[in-house]
């Protein structure tokens, strides 16, 4: 059923060193890579690891456990690591890290418990997305816990032909809110204020529902159950009703690519490429991962501003909204 399960290769790095790489199969998610130490990674073992990001959209760097500033240090050589836009997420002492955990930590809350158990991409309601994802679990639950991911590509190559048609050239609209994780600062707050203020800080946003990749020029499907809300000039059941079809055929078992974490994993994945959801924690086990936002420096994708499609046509009182979708 996972892409995983079939036949990998195994090559070297081809620059100097002990580290070895497995590739997945043809068309696959995935490299791993084994014997590297992230505290030696210079420039140029740097830019070949970001191919290997771009090439094959997932790579897990295999027994390595990295504490806080050296984890840190290891994103900083493929970008920019981010500082998430709530602090209640972010790691005490290292704003670069954002904690997904339900563990006290002497007794304290630390980051933010069951994050991300939807599919979806990093920072998609923003209009600059995060590129890269870097995540490091750093308890693992005695049961397994995983994190699964959706080739986009793949996905927008096999969507069926009415779909893609109304897909194509088409914004879609994203926006959070209704993931907003309550705060203890909501107390005496109505959802309404909530849910208001939440939408002024991160109002909406559009990106063509198919982006064009910015290294391989890939064509890639940008639409996400998690943070998709409308599409652009479809009415709103219409919109809906094209997204539900779309996530329907997207989410089948045998598109789904499941990594289940080790101990020592560091996932860095292309979130241009993947959409990826959290695994749930079993009930009682403890979870606790570590993500790094990375902006590697290029645009997000290249067919911006021409994948646009015209502004939609204003809604003309009494007419209801004029649908081209
Ligand atoms: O708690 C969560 O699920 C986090 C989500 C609202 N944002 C993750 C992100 O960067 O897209
Ligand atoms: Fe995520």
């Amino acid at each position: 059923m996972s892409i995983a399960s079939r036949e990998r290769t195994t090559v070297p790095l081809a620059t100097d060193g002990p580290w070895t790489v497995d590739l997945p199969p043809e068309g696959g998610i995935g490299a791993q890579v084994r014997g590297l130490d992230p505290r030696r990674v210079d420039a140029t073992l740097a830019a070949r690891l970001l191919e290997l990001v771009y090439e094959h959209k997932l790579v897990v760097f295999r027994d390595v456990s990295l504490a806080a500033p050296d984890y840190i240090e290891f994103a900083r050589r493929f970008g920019t690591p981010q500082i998430y836009f709530q602090p209640n997420y972010h790691h005490p002492q290292h704003p670069e890290i954002f904690v997904s955990s339900n563990v006290l930590e002497n007794g304290v809350k630390v980051g933010v418990a069951g994050t991300g158990r939807y599919w979806h991409t990093d920072y998609q309601f923003f209009d600059d997305p995060l590129p890269l994802t870097m995540l490091q679990p750093i308890r693992l639950p005695r049961t397994r816990r995983e994190t699964m991911y959706i080739d986009m590509q793949r996905m927008w190559r096999t969507l069926p032909a009415e779909l893609r048609a109304k897909l194509a050239d088409r914004k879609a609209v994203h926006e959070a809110k209704w993931r907003y994780k309550i705060q203890p600062t909501d107390i005496d707050k109505s959802i309404t204020e909530i849910l208001a203020e939440f939408g002024r800080e991160t109002p909406p946003v559009r990106h063509p529902s198919v982006l064009r990749h910015p290294v391989s020029a890939r064509e890639l499907l940008y639409v996400s159950e998690g943070f998709t809300v409308g599409l652009d000039g479809c009415g709103y059941e219409e919109g809906k009703a094209v997204l539900a079809a779309v996530f329907e055929f997207r989410h089948r078992p045998e598109h789904v690519h499941v990594h289940t974490w080790n101990e020592g994993d560091v996932l860095l994945w292309d979130n241009r490429q993947l959409m990826h959801r959290a695994g749930d924690t079993a009930k009682g086990e403890q979870s606790t991962s570590w993500r790094i936002g990375i902006y590697d420096g290029l645009p997000f994708y290249t067919n911006r501003p021409d994948g646009a499609r015209p502004a939609a046509p204003p809604v003309i009182p009494g007419h209801g909204h004029p649908s081209s979708c």
